[in-house]
């Protein structure tokens, strides 16, 4: 059973948030971490970041994982039938003071409206002690609020943003999540996550899903894989299947797509 319950959807509705979600097995999560390091260990100097972003453009099992069904049908209990995966994004905290601030993800994404969620999905531990992230419940159905552009050294979001309104920490509840579990999360709650005090990296995965009426506001030009259903929108780009992992094609497209987000969105995280 791969199905959300009635329970777990009122939950997600009510809150903004739910977890855990049970996922892949012990030893699947360890054959994805062990994707993912591959990937990471054959980077060209100062280029982890950028080879982690476009693994599902350049690499099949990437591209091949975020249509898994284990991870697409609760998506679709929360957004409906017909599911895009705008975005890959990885949130690796290395043992240290690195964290993220409490921020709501459609200030800045551009896509509206927000029939947005993101599946985190732990290839690590995400106990108390590694940083796991924090929600405040609710909080999706607020304002969005500006946010502070702070560029705080450990803080891993791109501009370290803030979202400019009183949070209070007692309000948060602490997302722990064991190896092959995920989170799912509201394009608009408020979420953030503390440092790592552990000895391992924390690796959470977060793939971006959207509904397909969606649209990216802040350019005509952005990509998207469909992984459930029909898209009778097409405002979106499909990005294809790698046919060789590394291909030439898939390399170019990789890169043309980093320019255009880049240039119409800054960031995405
Ligand atoms: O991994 C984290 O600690 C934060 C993740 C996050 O901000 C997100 O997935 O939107």
């Amino acid at each position: 059973m791969t199905h959300l319950s009635q329970a777990q959807i009122a939950y997600y509705q009510k809150n903004g948030f739910i977890f855990p979600v049970g996922v892949f097995s012990e030893k699947a999560t360890a054959k994805l971490r062990n994707h993912l390091e591959q990937a990471e260990s054959k980077a060209k100097p100062g280029m982890k970041q950028a080879t982690r972003k476009h693994l599902l453009i350049t690499h099949a099992w990437a591209w091949d994982l975020v249509h898994d069904h284990r991870i697409v049908d609760p998506i679709s209990d929360v957004l409906g039938p017909n599911v895009l995966l705008w975005s890959m994004d990885w949130f690796i905290k290395e043992p240290g003071p690195s964290f993220v601030s409490y921020h709501q993800d459609a200030t800045y994404w551009g896509l509206y409206p927000h029939h947005v969620a993101t599946a985190w999905i732990a290839l690590s531990d995400a106990g108390p002690m590694t940083g796991p992230m924090k929600f405040i419940p609710e909080s999706h159905k607020g304002p969005l609020y500006e946010q502070d552009d702070t560029f705080e050294g450990n803080n891993l979001l791109s501009r370290g943003q803030h979202v400019k309104t009183e949070v209070n920490e007692k309000d948060s509840i602490l997302a722990t999540l064991s190896p092959g579990e995920m989170s799912i999360h509201d394009v608009r709650t408020i979420h953030g996550s503390g440092p790592n005090t552990t000895t391992d990296r924390r690796i959470g995965m977060a793939l971006r899903y959207c509904a397909t009426n969606v649209k990216q506001t802040k350019t005509d030009r952005d990509r998207a894989i469909l992984v459930a259903g029909e898209d009778h929108y097409q405002h979106f780009e499909m990005i294809p299947r790698p046919i060789r992992d590394m291909n030439d094609k898939a390399l170019s497209l990789a890169h043309c797509h980093s320019q255009t987000r880049t240039k119409a969105l800054m960031d995405t995280d």
